[in-house]
């Protein structure tokens, strides 16, 4: 573990000590022989560097030739500059190959044992280099390797919370902001090894600051609102550190952008009106946009969060979100720019499932191609568990992308472990039967441009960058399921598991273990695990809210009361392609694990194993409890298989989340008993005590 002032995550690059293992890959990539043209490119050389000085254990000799004398070498290049690719590679196969895509082949050649990594851009050979040292990290042979990889969505993407200026990051549980707006556009060494970590999981869009850009106007509002300053970015004054961060980024193949505000030519321009069918409002974006281009030529566009949670928006002019959004989208068309118009509308607490479709639906083919409507996974708002938004499969006309929660705002924040690839992969994997059978949401998102996913980061100035070391696994996790939504979670376990702590197979097999049980337990003791939500302690008086239970704050959401539990919600039902409509209307259907989402049931009502509703939640709280303390205690007997500045940390963050887990038990129970009346058949509810 190399020592810098903050942790490598899955760039440990940790010695090879397999003796025939270390043999083969030094036999093949002692001697590099690395294009050097084009910024990329740099970075996969500067990669290469580190990671095969850590790996092979000796530093590696880079070519600018190939190397005359050796057993074998690795060349990464073109097919058009390299013998050795040209004779690993058919030129059809780069022609056929995506632009981001990659080759990694072994091949003998002139009687040396070779690997070639090769594609059709630099960008494309970056990634390649990376796959090639993650499979070394997890020690896989370098002999016959034949990997053709593209990446199955277009946009994949990191949306920061993170508020200019201030430092601080909304629903951030790693420190403060690792962006330092101050002391911009000098640059900081963490910006490189930030763009590193998100380049080695393919992720190519970083979106630099919070969606809340400026103070809601709605009274006592939470206290960190006054950090929402982020409006104040589009001014020409600050685009030179927005260009330098990029510059940053930009070398690992990750396009910059911003959130805006919508009343931007008001805040930050002189104008009185944002509206967007005037022509001073239309003309003020496109010479914003110019401005902005000129400083970041290939900026990628604007996230925005309009009529949403007080930020301003085209209602605020009687306009709809396709007019609204179609306004910047026409801006910045002529450079090439996205915007991302985030569905996350609501006007009030009545159900709020319903309204993302009822607002969104009516407009589809109304935006613009470079248009992406940003739809969160759930309708809610990205509790534990939540069935898919009913959007998916809703706007075939509209480009959309999926925004996922890498950030454990709803699931223990920094101190509960709660991997979240298996939510991932439920929603990603969720058939919307919008085309018939076999239209998951995954389909809806890949391979088109303007498609893909957003996850909100969970990255601060932590010298583990996450807060919990464990919650890298979803950093990781979100970037290699955006690049394949197909691969399986206990793969992208395996490889997050072996590159961060090593390959010692107990090890591998008890961190895998663990981080499988964390998201299951969490849903168990913060919801009861029968699809409630919204349990939480919600009240705007504490930076941090949303970390402890309060069920009692929001019954409407999971409609608590005297006769039963949970929430007739038939009317987003209806909202679903058949026979998922129906499945979700039909208490006999609906899967347990969304029952209480759509159903309002009597607390004695039989589940299909004769279990009642209000036992097997108290059943699943108990439960949830015990999980816990399983992965507590199978983590503390890795204490002589993983470093004693990590297994300390997780072990603490394990007891505080035991302890907290049965905080969460014994209100959640309690709550159920005081409006069921129904004790539990273990003699556990009412407590005693
Ligand atoms: O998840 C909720 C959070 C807010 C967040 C908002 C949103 C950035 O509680 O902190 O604001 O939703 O997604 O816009």
């Amino acid at each position: 573990m190399r020592v810098t002032d903050y942790d490598d995550c899955w760039l440990q690059y940790d010695a090879v000590e397999d003796p025939a293992i270390r043999s083969s890959y030094r036999t093949r990539c002692t001697h590099v022989f690395a294009s050097t043209e084009g910024p990329e490119l740099g970075v996969a050389r500067d990669e290469l560097r580190t990671g095969l000085g850590g790996l092979l254990g000796r530093d590696p000799h880079l070519w600018m030739h190939p190397p005359r004398s050796v057993d074998g070498f690795l060349a990464v290049g073109r097919r058009e500059r390299m013998a050795v690719v040209r004779a690993a590679v058919d030129a059809e196969e780069i022609d056929a190959l995506h632009e981001e895509g990659y080759i990694v082949r072994s091949v003998e050649w002139e009687g040396k044992d070779c690997i070639v990594v090769t594609a059709a851009t630099d960008k494309g050979m970056l990634y390649g280099v990376y796959h090639l040292l993650r499979r070394m990290a997890a020690r896989r042979p370098l002999a016959d390797v034949d990997i053709v990889e593209e990446p199955k969505t277009e946009e994949r993407l990191v949306n920061h919370w993170d508020n200019p200026f201030r430092a601080s990051v909304e629903r951030g549980y790693a420190g403060t902001s690792i962006f330092d707006w101050e002391q911009l556009p000098d640059l900081r060494e963490r910006y490189r090894d930030y763009a590193r970590l998100l380049a080695s999981v393919g992720i190519n869009g970083i979106v630099l600051n919070n969606v809340n850009t400026q103070k809601p106007d709605r009274p006592g509002a939470n206290p960190a609102v006054a950090e929402m300053e982020g409006w104040q970015l589009l001014r020409e004054r600050n685009l030179p550190k927005v260009a330098a961060i990029a510059s940053v980024f930009r070398r690992h193949g990750i396009r910059t952008y911003l959130s805006v505000n919508y009343a931007a030519p008001i805040l930050a321009g002189d104008l009185d009106t944002a509206d967007p069918l005037d022509d001073d409002v239309a003309r003020w974006w496109a010479e914003k946009a110019d401005e902005v281009y000129d400083h970041v030529s290939d900026f990628g566009g604007f996230l925005v969060k309009a009529d949403s949670e007080g930020q301003p928006g085209p209602y605020d002019y009687d306009r709809n979100h396709a007019e609204g959004a179609n306004l910047l989208g026409r801006a910045l068309e002529p450079h090439g720019g996205r915007v991302y118009w985030r569905a996350f509308v609501y006007a009030s607490h009545k159900d709020r499932s319903v309204q993302a479709y009822d607002t969104f639906e009516p407009l589809d083919g109304e935006f613009l191609d470079n248009v992406t409507v940003q739809i969160k996974n759930g309708p809610i708002d990205f509790q534990p568990r939540e069935p898919i938004s009913s959007l998916f499969g809703s706007m075939p006309e509209t480009s959309v992308a999926c925004e996922l929660q890498i950030t454990q705002e709803y699931t223990g924040q920094g101190v509960h472990a709660c991997y979240h690839v298996p939510l991932w992969k439920e929603t990603l994997d969720t058939d919307t039967y919008a085309d018939g059978e076999g239209t998951p949401v995954k389909d809806l998102l890949s391979r088109r441009e303007g498609r893909g996913l957003a996850g909100v980061g969970n990255v601060g100035e932590d010298p583990n960058w996450t807060g919990h070391y464990l919650a890298q696994s979803n950093l990781y996790g979100y970037g290699r399921l955006a690049w394949n939504p197909d691969l399986d979670a206990e793969t992208i376990t395996d490889e997050w598991v072996r590159q961060t702590f090593g390959n010692d197979p107990d090890v591998v097999e008890a961190v895998s273990d663990i981080l499988h049980d964390s998201w299951p337990a969490v849903l168990d003791y913060t919801t009861g695990h029968l699809g409630l939500m919204h349990m939480m302690y919600n009240q705007d008086d504490v930076l941090e809210n949303h970390y402890n239970p309060s069920p009692g704050e929001w019954p409407g959401y999971h409609g608590a009361s005297e006769d039963g539990i949970g929430v007739d919600r038939s009317e987003y039902a209806e909202q679903f392609h058949s026979p998922l409509s129906e499945r979700y209307a039909s208490v006999e259907d609906c899967p347990d694990e969304l029952l209480l989402f759509f159903h309002h049931l009597p607390w004695d009502h039989e589940l299909d194993d004769g279990t009642t509703v209000v036992q097997r939640l108290y059943d699943n709280c108990f439960e949830g409890v015990e999980e816990v303390r399983s992965m507590r205690d199978r983590w503390a007997e890795l204490d002589d298989r993983v470093d004693t500045a990590r297994h300390r940390h997780v072990a603490e963050r394990f007891d505080e989340q035991l302890a907290h887990a049965k905080h969460w038990r014994d209100t959640m129970v309690a709550y159920f008993y005081d409006h069921a009346g129904i004790p539990d058949a273990h003699g556990r509810v009412p407590r005693d005590d």
